[in-house]
């Protein structure tokens, strides 16, 4: 373990590690059984539309969720672009700008204009106080994201949305086996949306659900990810094809039955992270609430410059010399990246919290794929760069102007 600034691989020192660490590797789960089911799949020759596979994936899904339905996509975003369409959502969407673009463009994809909100700082969900001076004679829906898995303030957006006569979806693309006030998240709003995307704690290569208990709107999604097809000949609705393949599903499967244990690996990941950078100062972890379900799929820290000594990106840059692939998620925020940034040019001076969150946060590696040696290797840079304080940024400094 390094010791001294000088042993930093941003100062010619060795990287920690030999192998770069990303955030967001994929938990794999049982090999043998994976494998078994995708011969099953081979061998029953049905490798997608609605096969059994993807049936009894829905199901678990919905099971564990507690919600009536539950449809499979090929993937979140377009589960998200689905829900909307489903929703006959038009004219422009309320969403929070601290996401990622995934959400923003679901609308835009479809001549929806995203309308951002500012976050809580605290939360880093849309902050519902900030939402009705945003109400617009144009406007049809909330769409909240669960950010890191912890739940938005789901009964003030029901508020807002009940009084304007708004739908409510939300983005729970991180929130896949977590709650909110008890309830598991998916049972909110008109519908939800979860991402199995390879770097989600539990994956199916690419895909996603959207989750529903309104029987109606379920029928009309069902429809609509598979071109609109009711029938064999039979064409009711407009729609695209967002199905789910057979492989993913086998891989979601697979995911499921090592939930417990993806969830329990993230959650001691978690505390020795918690553990480690306690007496740091100036680094600050986001809290999970302990009464509530929670993917620990997230380890994020907040990095204010002011009392750690050093910004961000200057950690970022030192942790990436060192092979650790931390990343700033989701900076710089949607509002500042196409199509959006040249529409509305000063949105970022009213979106405040956003631009101050996107400036301070960072993921750090968790999931199976890491254990309590990385952890620590992880805390110790961190460590070094915070309390080096002053003497890191003048190294840097020389080596920038070295190179
Ligand atoms: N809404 C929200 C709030 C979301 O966060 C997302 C997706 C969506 C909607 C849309 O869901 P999907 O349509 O994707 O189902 C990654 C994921 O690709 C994306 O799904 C996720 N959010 C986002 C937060 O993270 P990138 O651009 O960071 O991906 P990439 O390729 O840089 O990978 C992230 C890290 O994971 C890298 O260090 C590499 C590592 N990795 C990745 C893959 C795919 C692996 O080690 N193995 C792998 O197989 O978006």
């Amino acid at each position: 373990m390094k010791k001294h600034l000088s042993e930093l691989a941003i100062f010619g020192g060795i990287p920690t590690f030999t192998e770069k660490l990303h955030v967001g590797r994929p938990n794999i789960g049982s090999k043998q059984i994976l494998l078994q089911r995708i011969n099953d799949i081979l061998d029953s020759k049905w490798l997608s539309n609605n096969g059994p596979t993807v049936q009894e994936f829905e199901q678990q899904v919905a099971s564990l969720i507690g919600t009536k339905h539950c449809i499979a996509t090929c993937n979140a975003t377009t589960g998200l672009e689905i829900a909307i369409k489903a929703c006959e959502l038009k004219g422009e969407v309320i969403i929070p700008s601290f996401t990622f673009i995934a959400t923003a463009h679901a609308l835009q994809w479809q001549g929806i204009e995203p309308i951002f909100c500012d976050v809580d700082p605290l939360t880093h969900n849309i902050d519902p106080q900030k939402i009705e001076a945003l109400i617009t004679e144009n406007t049809t829906a909330i769409l909240g994201v669960h950010l890191w898995g912890r739940g938005c303030d789901v009964e003030a957006l029901e508020e807002i949305a009940r009084r304007h006569n708004l739908k409510l979806l939300f983005d729970a693309a991180h929130a896949f086996g977590c709650s909110y006030k008890g309830k598991m998240i998916g049972n909110f709003g008109d519908a939800e949306v979860f991402s199995f995307n390879a770097t989600k704690f539990c994956n199916s290569f690419e895909g996603g659900v959207i989750v529903t208990n309104n029987s109606e709107l379920a029928k009309k999604i069902r429809l609509m990810k598979n071109f609109g097809f009711s029938e064999i000949d039979r064409v009711d609705e407009l729609g695209i094809n967002g199905k789910m393949n057979e492989v993913s599903a086998a891989m979601g499967l697979t995911s499921l039955e090592s939930i417990e244990d993806f969830i329990s690996t993230n959650h001691k990941n978690y505390k020795q992270y918690q553990q480690e950078l306690s007496n740091l100062t100036g680094i600050n972890l986001i809290s999970y609430e302990d009464t509530e379900r929670c993917n620990y799929q997230y380890v994020i820290v907040e990095i204010d410059e002011s009392i750690a000594g050093i910004s961000r990106d200057k950690l970022y840059q030192i942790l990436w010399a060192e092979n650790i692939l931390a990343r700033r998620y989701f900076y710089p925020g949607c509002h500042q990246m196409e199509p959006y940034r040249s529409r509305i040019a000063d949105m970022g001076l009213m979106l405040t919290n956003t631009r101050h969150l996107a400036a301070r946060v960072l993921a750090l590696p968790t999931g199976t794929a890491i254990g309590t040696r990385e952890i620590s290797n992880i805390c110790q840079i961190l460590r070094l760069a915070i309390t080096g304080g002053n003497i890191t940024n003048e190294m840097l400094y020389q080596n920038a102007c070295a190179s």
